[in-house]
């Protein structure tokens, strides 16, 4: 495709997004989009991505980056919600400013934040909220992600806590605003916002410089990004400017209308009619993805195959994954890697089988937590508006030749 298809197809994309409809069908098998097609031309410090939109930067990571534990910086997806962001950074000169119900204002520099608190690491699994959102039926409006929203990473930083504890907390403090560099393009849109109770920000919770062992990736937040293990992404704010302590929650928009699912007990609604009561997306909820082989995939008669995948959930820890052959009649455990990397990383499986009939066959994979929890039929799926959450039995469909 040449250049200028290709801006034109992104801007086609991104005014479907905008306007919450799509014009990819995402049919009625269930099944996330996962085959499309990586883009022509990379953006800066990626490799080539499935592109929805390129102002703001829409990047999905194509299903066979999932084989390993930790996702590549250059192929962990992207996702911004304004479409100016900032172009560039001078970390020299970068400070994040701590304000509000706190007993000493703070900016703090990059330079800071790596010399005077402690260091940790922590891998993590980072999802959008909306990954998988093409598997829905109907298909709820939305960027269309099929599974690669997602990607998991080696966090280094310093703890929030640590961070507030040096500002110190004034009496009646609860609420932390959470707000990232770039700003609306028009007056009336509401600022990219998120916040978090301080109940929420346990020892894991960090402000990370570095992913991976490099510094971030401009597009995933340079230079400072939230990371919040076990919870949906649109928590992790990139590219951190303010951090403000209220006493009041207050019901910001990406907060308190956008990322929300009903608040009911099975977190579910009908297309024709809303949930009275809605809660932001928080934890995040039992899955796995088969990376290899990839949907379409040709494999040998008899020889032998390995299925490779990730599986995590939102901390508890993955029980055990399960392979089907035979559309989901039977099940096989998979072996699991160590799960070193600890609770909040992927676990990669792999499972071995050498095919023995000619033509199409379905690959299936279920993971089950340690709480018991495991990843619905498709009958079973509960269906929200905002399309969050999806997390069905992964299948590929591929061909014995
Ligand atoms: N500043 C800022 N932070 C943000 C967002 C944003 O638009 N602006 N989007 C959020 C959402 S919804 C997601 S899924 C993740 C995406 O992070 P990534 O681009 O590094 O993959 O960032 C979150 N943090
Ligand atoms: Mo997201």
């Amino acid at each position: 495709m040449e250049r200028r298809d290709f801006f034109k197809k992104a801007a086609v994309t991104a005014g479907a997004a905008a306007l919450g409809t799509s014009s990819l069908d995402a049919g009625t098998t269930h099944q996330p989009i996962d085959n499309r097609k990586v883009a022509d031309i990379a953006f800066p410090e990626k490799r080539p991505m499935i592109t929805y939109s390129d102002r703001p930067p829409l990047l999905e990571a194509p299903r066979e980056v999932f084989t390993s534990a930790l996702t590549p910086n250059d192929q962990f997806f992207v996702r911004w919600h304004m479409p100016d962001i900032p172009t560039y950074i001078d970390p020299d000169k970068f400070t994040i400013n701590i304000k509000g119900l706190v007993k000493q204002q703070l900016k703090i520099s990059l330079k800071e934040l790596k010399e005077d608190f402690e260091q940790v690491e922590v891998a993590a699994v980072m999802q959008c909220g909306g990954n998988s959102r093409s598997a829905f039926t109907p298909t709820p409006g939305g960027i269309q992600w099929g599974s690669g929203a997602m990607g998991c990473a080696l966090w280094k930083g310093v703890r929030l806590r640590d961070v507030l504890e040096k500002a110190g907390l004034k009496k009646g403090a609860q609420w932390l605003a959470v707000q990232g560099s770039e700003r609306a393009a028009y007056y009336k849109t509401p600022n990219f916002i998120r916040e978090l109770h301080l109940d929420d920000l346990d020892d894991h919770v960090i402000i990370a410089y570095q992913m991976n062992g490099e510094d971030l990736p401009y597009l995933n937040g340079f230079p400072v990004r939230l990371v919040v293990p076990g919870v949906y992404s649109d928590s992790w704010i990139k590219m951190i400017t303010d951090i403000t302590v209220t006493d009041k929650y207050q019901n910001l928009f990406f907060m308190d209308k956008a990322y929300v699912i009903p608040d009911n007990e099975c977190e579910c609604e009908t297309p024709e009619k809303h949930a009275k009561k809605t809660k932001p997306i928080w934890w995040m909820n039992v899955k796995s993805i088969i990376g290899y082989p990839n949907d379409g995939a040709k494999l040998t008669l008899k020889s032998q195959t390995v299925v490779r995948g990730v599986a995590w959930d939102g901390g508890a820890g993955i029980k055990e994954v399960q392979i089907s052959l035979d559309g989901g009649k039977t099940w096989d455990k998979a072996i699991l890697d160590s799960g070193k990397l600890g609770r909040y990383a992927y676990r990669t499986f792999r499972y071995g089988f050498k095919p023995k009939k000619l033509g199409e066959m379905k690959i299936m994979a279920k993971a089950i937590n340690k709480l018991g929890e495991e990843q619905p039929l498709a009958k079973d799926i509960k269906w929200n508006h905002g399309g969050y959450k999806y997390n069905g039995i992964d299948v590929v469909t591929v061909k014995v030749v």
